[in-house]
């Protein structure tokens, strides 16, 4: 058999009986039962004459870098208004292409965002609500089998596709970067370091190149902005465009910049406290990564075909000193400290330098963002829309849709689950499972103070959306089946 065809059935298999089918008329993927058995031999066939046109047109793709750091707070860089602090290299960036005011985590926590960022979907609706940590008591998402991440995708319109940095959808097989899709690794699989320069976590070494354990010295920041850069003279002259995802693990906890890095913020800034000095040295000194890998880039040619996006993958920290400027409250919070982040898309002759958009989009939005830039065909449901058109200065529409957040959390949250709605300006929102919803209106109240009251028209509206969004994600396991807990 032919391999593409054994690719395009295996892929028929992994998307079980969803469609194969058009879009509707919000963009979105609808399920259609019925035509697929109708439409797959026919789907079959152009899937084929479209690897081949795909491999026609892949050298005028651009490449992609997805550069996602890790609990970055909205008031974090110079550029979005910390006053204590220099990031010239991810201002730079900003300012050479789109900045985002209104952009959003898909969740205050890292593992759902980074499931939503590969899966174009809600976190929960691909097994992901909260965290995926090493003890199973302490668990709390399981990414569906069956769900298509960005890499396979994209590898179908002949992407050479790789993941440095941060994993954290999955510790073990099948979970892994490789089987997930990606052609490259070098990372680590767990949720954080407890250390950055052992790399340890609970005593166990999560670090591979692929599937390889390995034990590289030097600070995390440092080894995976070079590895970054060692990708580009790999891939430098393939012809083939790639697509990198950049996950740093900084600036999450524990707060632990170079030695020489917080004595420079120590002799610049007197009297600082102790707590701001290290955060603001571990964001430069990422900031100092990320220019060297931009400059790499630059070196390598290959800039000027490369959409490079950047984003956080939720809120700053509060309890270690972080800045989420005007916004209220922090990490692991659905108010805005804890979901809104700094976002930039930059792309040489495309996206205007010096542009910026007040469009509210979510992290699974850069999905088929990325799939459209690439040339790469989405054939099953997704929740993200696309915001090319809107970076590409073409006017877009905003999205009249119902958004949806969710963490589901141990410790003091119990093992349930915690959420927010929004449409337009309106959000439903609670920080804890045991705290009633409330409503706010963004516009006229930014920092979410004066809660509505269940009377308003809208509470009614996002409460029964919601509901409904619980619905749908109730046909996802979040755990592997069977759970096996100690003693059970
Ligand atoms: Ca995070």
């Amino acid at each position: 058999m032919d391999s593409r065809l054994a690719g395009f059935l295996l892929y028929i298999n992994e998307v079980g009986a969803e469609n194969m089918n058009k879009s509707d008329y919000k963009g979105n993927y609808q399920l259609n039962r019925r035509s697929f058995l109708r439409t797959a031999g026919t789907a079959a066939s152009l899937a084929i004459s479209g690897c081949a046109l795909a491999r026609e047109k892949a050298a005028d793709r651009p490449n992609i870098v997805m550069i996602l750091v890790d609990d970055l707070g909205y008031g974090d860089l110079s550029s979005y208004g910390a006053k204590d602090m220099q990031t010239p290299n991810i201002d730079n960036l900003i300012a050479s292409g789109m900045r985002f005011d209104n952009f959003y985590a898909n969740c205050p926590v890292c593992s759902p965002t980074r499931a939503s960022l590969l899966s174009g979907r809600y976190p929960d609706l691909v097994g992901v609500p909260g965290v995926i940590r090493t003890h199973l008591t302490n668990n709390w998402g399981y990414i569906a089998p069956q769900a298509v991440l960005l890499p396979k995708l994209l590898s179908r319109a002949r992407y050479h596709t790789a993941i440095i940095g941060k994993w954290h959808l999955g510790l073990a097989s099948p979970n892994t970067p490789n089987e997930r899709g990606f052609d490259h690794f070098g990372g680590f699989l767990g949720d954080m370091m407890d250390d950055y320069y052992n790399h340890r976590r609970h005593g166990n070494n999560y670090m591979r190149l692929n599937e390889k354990e390995i034990d590289p010295k030097g600070h995390a920041t440092d080894l995976f902005s070079q590895w970054a850069i060692d990708y580009f003279r790999r891939r430098s002259g393939s012809g083939q465009p790639f697509f990198l995802y950049l996950a740093y693990n900084a600036p999450h906890t524990p707060i632990q910049p170079p030695a020489d890095w917080l004595q420079q913020i120590r002799n610049r800034q007197p009297g600082i406290s102790d707590k701001r000095a290290k955060l603001i040295a571990l964001i430069e000194h990422l900031d100092d990564g990320i220019g060297k890998v931009l400059t790499a880039l630059k070196d390598s040619g290959l800039s000027n075909n490369t959409l490079v996006i950047f984003t956080s993958d939720n809120g700053g920290q509060l309890g270690v000193g972080a800045n989420n400027g005007s916004l209220r409250a922090g990490k692991q919070d659905m108010y805005e400290g804890g979901i809104r982040v700094p976002m930039c898309a930059v792309w040489p002759g495309k996206i205007k330098p010096g542009s910026q958009s007040n469009r509210v989009a979510l992290t699974m939005d850069l999905f088929p963002t990325i799939c459209e830039a690439a040339g790469a065909d989405i054939t099953h449901k997704i929740d993200g829309r696309s915001i090319l058109p809107t970076l590409l200065g073409k006017y877009q529409p905003p999205e009249e849709r119902f958004l949806f957040w969710v963490r589901r959390e141990g410790g003091r949250y119990g093992g349930r689950a915690y959420y927010a709605a929004r449409f337009g300006n309106y959000k439903l929102v609670q920080n804890s499972p045991f705290e009633p919803l409330q409503l706010y209106d963004l516009k006229d109240d930014p920092q979410e103070q004066r809660p509505l009251g269940k009377k308003h028209r809208m509470y009614q509206k996002l409460f029964t959306a919601l509901r409904n969004h619980i619905i749908e994600s109730g046909a996802v396991p979040w755990q592997k089946y069977p759970v096996k807990l100690n003693g059970s």
